[in-house]
């Protein structure tokens, strides 16, 4: 088992990066477990509650849990993932099965702040955009799919994503085996993990 880590800034390509990798793997091989399913379980507080939380802050994500299911599926075993809505910014009642595969993808942003998650990773990856892009991909995107509008965004982003994003995500570039550089399109570093990916199966 192969499990990569991928890690980088709201808005710099992770997912695109992951879909990347994924499309030329059977569906078979590979699984992605995703840092938005870790958010703690908020049920015992109000929306307005769970609106004002910093979903930035390492302190938000249940990495206990995200650290345990890594365990089992090291250990060859199934785990139910928490399923969760951007819309309630809660976890639903849901969960999805998921289950040991060859190759095991972990995105999300503060995934590299963890020293016990990090040590699970055996390739770990930093996406990187400068953060005029990252800005402009995510108001496009939060209001495009998330329901925000121009406001909310713009001062979540000076409030809360920016100084976050210096003090907690940043800096774990430094524990990065690969920098993808995503400013512009980029098919040369994807490349080189597909190798990386083939040469370890
Ligand atoms: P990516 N997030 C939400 O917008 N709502 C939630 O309920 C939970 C998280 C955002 C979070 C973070 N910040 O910047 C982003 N906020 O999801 C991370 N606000 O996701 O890496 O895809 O940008
Ligand atoms: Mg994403």
């Amino acid at each position: 088992m192969l499990i990569i880590g991928i890690a980088g800034g709201t808005g710099c390509g992770k997912t695109t990066v992951v879909q990347q990798i994924i499309e030329q793997l059977p569906v078979d091989e590979v699984c992605v477990i995703s840092q938005d399913s870790y958010y703690k379980e908020t049920s015992h507080l109000t929306y307005n509650q769970r609106i004002a939380i910093n979903f930035d802050h390492p302190n938000s994500i249940d990495f206990e849990l995200l650290h345990q299911h890594l365990k089992l599926l090291r250990n060859g075993k199934s785990f139910e993932q928490p399923v969760y809505s951007f819309v309630e910014h809660n976890r639903t009642k849901e969960t999805v099965t998921t289950h040991p595969k060859k190759v095991v993808i972990v995105e999300g942003i503060l995934i590299l702040t963890h020293p016990e998650i990090r040590d699970m990773f055996d390739i770990k990856v930093y996406v990187h955009a400068d953060s005029d892009e990252r800005l402009i991909r995510r108001l496009k995107r939060d209001i495009a799919e998330r329901g925000r509008d121009i406001d909310e965004v713009l001062t979540r982003y000076q409030t809360t994503l920016k100084p976050m994003h210096q003090q907690f995500i940043e800096p774990t570039k430094e524990f990065a085996d690969i920098i993808i550089p995503t400013n512009k399109y980029n098919t040369v570093a994807v490349d080189l993990i597909r190798t990386i990916i083939a040469d370890r199966l």
